[in-house]
């Protein structure tokens, strides 16, 4: 009996340890904005090449992914340092943009501009790396597709094949250049959906009702 017991707990001890909770997902990449305002993906009201670039990340694990201190790199070097305090909810993702003041919604994502002033995302092919300190936990190269005036995506969010293809032409986009923070059809991440200062306020609601 005593040895069974002695089992299960190392078995429980490996399994936990090959499941961190969290899968990272790059799931859009926009290297080459495009001319004129048709180009401003963070929505500052500027069309600029190397600020509106970004890169989009998604959490397809069930825990919060804490990238604290994490990097993202391209081809070149390290171009963003994630702040402390960095966490995506599970079902939730986050927008790199290269600079700029990003405005909008972004489907309630967390937004950051790039630490390094710039993305530096090469439109006739680059790669997109995310290091967590110690080793790369996830990658993904483009090509000449990545230099047409629009982002490119993974077709379907999240679970579509690489290389990743051009927004315009992904499924549900209805044509659009970009869809930062959000699915291609511009619906938000089911991870994102409510705030937590929405929930606190509806549980103390609750909680009030309850006490009258
Ligand atoms: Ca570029
Ligand atoms: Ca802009
Ligand atoms: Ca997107």
């Amino acid at each position: 009996m005593t040895r069974l017991s002695i089992s299960l707990v190392g078995l429980l001890s490996v399994t936990l340890a090959s499941s961190p909770g969290w899968a990272l997902v790059i799931n859009e990449i926009h290297a080459d904005p495009a001319t004129e305002i048709a180009g401003d993906a963070n929505g500052d009201g500027v069309r600029d090449a190397t600020e509106d670039e970004f890169v989009e990340l998604y959490n397809d694990g069930a825990a919060p992914l804490d990238m604290s201190g994490w990097t993202l790199h391209d081809g070149y070097g390290i171009r963003h340092t994630f702040p402390a305090g960095t966490v995506i909810p599970a079902g939730c993702g986050i927008v790199v943009f290269g600079g700029g003041t990003p405005t909008g919604e972004f489907g309630k994502c967390t937004v950051q501009i790039a630490s390094t002033g710039m993305l530096g995302l090469n439109n006739t092919g680059d790669s997109v790396t995310i290091n967590d300190g110690s080793s790369d936990v996830a990658s993904v190269a483009y090509g000449t597709e990545g230099g047409d005036n629009q982002s490119v995506t993974r077709d379907p969010d999240i679970t579509g094949p690489e290389p990743l293809i051009k927004h315009s032409v992904a499924t549900g986009s209805g044509g659009a250049l970009f869809s930062p923070g959000t699915r291609i059809n511009g619906t938000v991440f089911g991870g994102c959906c409510v705030p937590s200062s929405v929930r606190n306020t509806s549980w103390t609601r609750l909680k009030n009702r309850h006490r009258n």
